[in-house]
């Protein structure tokens, strides 16, 4: 049953001339779900398999370790299945077209390149998962520092876009990038093996320091005049802190949420917002404040289990990547073809589907929500917790 928040048929608008788009920005959109206008889809070509330096080993199972010693530098995953990933993310383009939605992609680069900055050298990875390193929020488009070194310099892949958004009227923010040197690291994090990676979370321990601010913008996650963030291997206080300043400025509060997650890195496949007042929540990870949302009227939706198979690698990821969905409009949503349970679950919601599979870019770490960002949504700024 659905709360009294979101049968609601219409909500206080914030009618500040600030939160419309009269500009006609070319970037503008304050949530998870309003109808979408424009995307960014990212890339699998030149992914690169990452070495197995602190802060990634802090970020993948410990099953796949021997992987990423064996396979550093080389193509992710292997030239067929990167082909593969190529061609599922085209045709992800095509359905989102066919929606009506404008679609953009990144440069191709050649992330192989060796990189040297004063305090590390490395190569890429990829421009796969533009949700990780751009976000919207109104007609500001917000690059977010990062914290793996093989991503440092990831944001050159989006430059042409970003400068023609910018052109075109949009803001543009660039958070400080951080040295990543080895300061921003533990390099002492014992982590061993799943038990440590389990203990270590529970104490609120994470690979990263408070050296310099750094954060992936996956981390966030959008409710208008509200944005969720967490703590993670790849977000610390610092980047959160920068954050809450620049979002505070907008009239927009940035929460701070936690969960019994093993693993935080990205909140999207742990707590993922669709709808007014509807959250996915996943089971396995329970928010730690689900009472500031039960008490606004939020319906906390609890996905059912992934079917992704045993077999299939999931080099960066969990199998709730069934739940980091795209939202196309408040009443549809981007989902994958073979994981029927949550296309009943959406269903039941009222919520069409929008069908492609994406399985084999989903073994570079991402599901519908990671691989896209968001440019433009037809909406304004709205609170929705009043
Ligand atoms: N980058 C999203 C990964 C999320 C997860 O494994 O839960």
């Amino acid at each position: 049953m659905l709360s009294s928040l979101r049968r609601k048929a219409t909500q206080t608008v914030l009618r500040a001339t600030s939160t419309q788009n009269v500009n006609n920005s070319p970037v503008w959109a304050w949530n998870e779900w309003d109808p979408l206008e424009e995307v960014i889809v990212g890339r699998a070509e030149n992914a690169i398999c990452p070495p197995l330096t602190h802060e990634v080993k802090a970020n993948t199972y410990e099953y796949w370790w021997d992987y990423y010693n064996d396979n550093a530098g080389k193509p992710f995953g292997g030239v067929e299945h990167i082909k593969k990933a190529i061609a599922e993310m085209d045709e992800v383009c095509k359905i989102l077209e066919l929606e009506g939605v404008t679609v953009r992609r990144p440069e191709i680069i050649d992330w192989s390149k060796d990189v040297k900055t004063p305090h590390f050298e490395a190569q890429g990875l990829y421009a796969a998962m533009p949700r990780d390193i751009l976000m919207t929020i109104g007609d500001d488009i917000i690059e977010a520092p990062m914290a793996w070194r093989s991503r440092f310099f990831e944001y050159q892949a989006y430059r042409p876009m970003i400068k023609d958004y910018f052109r075109r009227g949009a803001n543009w923010t660039t958070v400080p990038k951080p040295h990543m040197s080895d300061e921003l690291y533990d390099q002492n994090y014992p982590i061993k093996n799943v038990e440590d990676r389990h203990r270590l979370a529970e104490q609120g321990k994470f690979v990263t320091t408070e050296y310099e601010p750094c954060f992936d913008a996956a981390d966030f996650i959008r409710a208008g005049k509200d944005v969720f963030a967490q703590r993670s291997q790849v977000t610390n206080y610092m980047g959160l802190e920068w954050m809450r300043r620049h979002l505070a400025k907008k009239g927009i509060k940035l929460h701070l949420v936690s969960f019994k997650d093993p693993n935080p890195m990205h909140i999207d496949a742990t707590f993922n917002i669709i709808g007014e007042g509807l959250v996915l929540s996943n089971p396995d990870r329970p928010c730690k404040q689900v009472d500031l949302f039960k008490k606004a009227g939020w319906d906390i939706v609890k996905p059912p289990l992934p079917t992704i198979p045993d077999s299939h690698p999931l080099y960066m990821s969990s199998k709730w990547l069934s739940m980091n969905v795209l939202m196309i409009r408040p009443d549809a949503v981007l989902v994958e073809r073979d994981e029927i349970p949550i296309q009943k679950m959406f269903e039941s919601l009222g919520i069409k589907c929008i069908k492609a599979s994406i399985r084999y870019a989903n073994s570079l770490g991402g599901g519908f929500h990671c691989w896209t960002t968001d440019v433009r949504r037809k909406g304004e700024l709205k609170s929705y917790f009043d």
